[in-house]
């Protein structure tokens, strides 16, 4: 493209960016912040937006609510501001304060719901209670123009989607809304391989934070056929300046930074592999199906391993909580 088209072609983009606010502006009226994150809103600081089935559906009580607690204060520790997104009685929530995140993280886990995109409408309008998933948090967060959250691990391709047709919403949601997630990759549960290919479809940048150029596998450093990844940066500053370019681009796909579990908490991904099996086939003889599968089988593997893969879940969190408020601090002095 000649010089003078690429400026029309970036000011279009902006024009088009601008029009997006707007429109996003009306939408927030459904949405209440709490005052920590109106402020920083206001005062352009760095805000790392936290999903909540983390609460509901992935940790038991009591682990689910200090994790919570201790994820947001790793990113304050960092000079970041958490907004942990949920939805208690019928209202979105951006920036749960304690209070809010015990209700979540004591309610019952059936009445609960958890809450992906589709479901958003329904736990509205019945003012009932949601831990929000990666596709709901993003497209939340995407609603107050925050460009960055965190989790554990992204829903994926189920094994044996071929049959079940299970994959995760949360992979289409990364193909349509202009939010990076930081994460250890995909749940080792999934088929990993056909998630970065559904990935790729989707035209969602996958890019490795990190020493190797391995997809981490969530419990795992690496995945057990040690599956690579094309693109990868060594620091979050490096991994700030991708998600500048992709929003300075106006492209509305989503972006999934991949971050290696810390090391002294990696298990090994031979004996994960096995307790996955067996998850899988406790799974498969129960008929857990849907959105019940994944909360099915985290925990099952934590029975398997005798509480190892819960330790490893909580400290990837953390770990991931960390980085986000690294690039979340990096992206706001590029733009300042
Ligand atoms: N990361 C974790 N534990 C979890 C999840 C992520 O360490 O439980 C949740 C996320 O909210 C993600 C969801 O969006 O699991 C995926 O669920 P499903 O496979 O049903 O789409
Ligand atoms: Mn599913």
């Amino acid at each position: 493209m000649q010089w003078m088209n690429f400026r029309r072609f970036l000011e279009t983009v902006k024009k088009i960016n601008s029009l997006n606010k707007r429109q996003v502006s009306i939408n927030c009226k459904t949405v209440v912040c709490s005052s920590d994150v109106e402020l920083a809103k206001k005062n352009g600081l760095p805000i790392v937006a936290l999903e909540s089935t983390i609460i509901t559906h992935g940790i038991p009580y009591p682990d689910n609510l200090k994790t919570a607690i201790q994820v947001e204060n790793v990113v304050r520790k960092k000079g970041a501001v958490p907004a942990t997104i949920g939805i208690l009685n019928g209202q979105i929530h951006v920036g749960l304060n304690n209070e809010q995140l015990q209700t979540l993280a004591k309610s019952d886990s059936i009445k609960t719901i958890k809450c992906s995109r589709r479901d958003i409408s329904t736990v509205v309008a019945q003012k009932l209670n949601g831990g929000t998933t990666v596709s709901a948090t993003m497209l939340i967060a995407n609603l107050l123009d925050l460009p960055i959250m965190a989790t554990g691990g992204i829903g994926g391709v189920h094994r044996g989607a071929e049959q079940t047709f299970d994959i995760s919403t949360d992979l289409v949601e990364l193909g349509h809304t202009p939010v990076a997630v930081v994460c250890s990759g995909v749940k080792s549960i999934l088929d990993i391989e056909k998630t970065l290919e559904y990935l790729e479809t989707q035209g969602v940048p996958v890019v490795k934070i990190g020493k190797s150029d391995y997809f981490p596998a969530f419990y795992c450093t690496e995945t057990f056929q040690r599956t690579k990844v094309l693109h990868t940066v060594s620091n979050s500053q490096e991994a700030a300046k991708i998600l500048k370019a992709q929003r300075e681009l106006g492209l509305q796909t989503g972006l999934l930074f991949a971050v290696p579990i810390p090391e002294e908490y990696a298990l090994d991904s031979k004996e994960m592999e096995l307790a996955i099996c067996n998850a899988l086939e406790n799974a498969q003889s129960k008929n857990i199906s849907g959105k019940n599968v994944t909360p099915f089988l985290l925990e099952e593997l934590n029975k398997i391993t005798h509480g190892q893969s819960l330790r490893a879940n909580i400290a990837l969190i953390e770990n991931n909580a960390s980085v986000a408020a690294e690039i979340a601090i990096n992206l706001t002095e590029m733009f300042p």
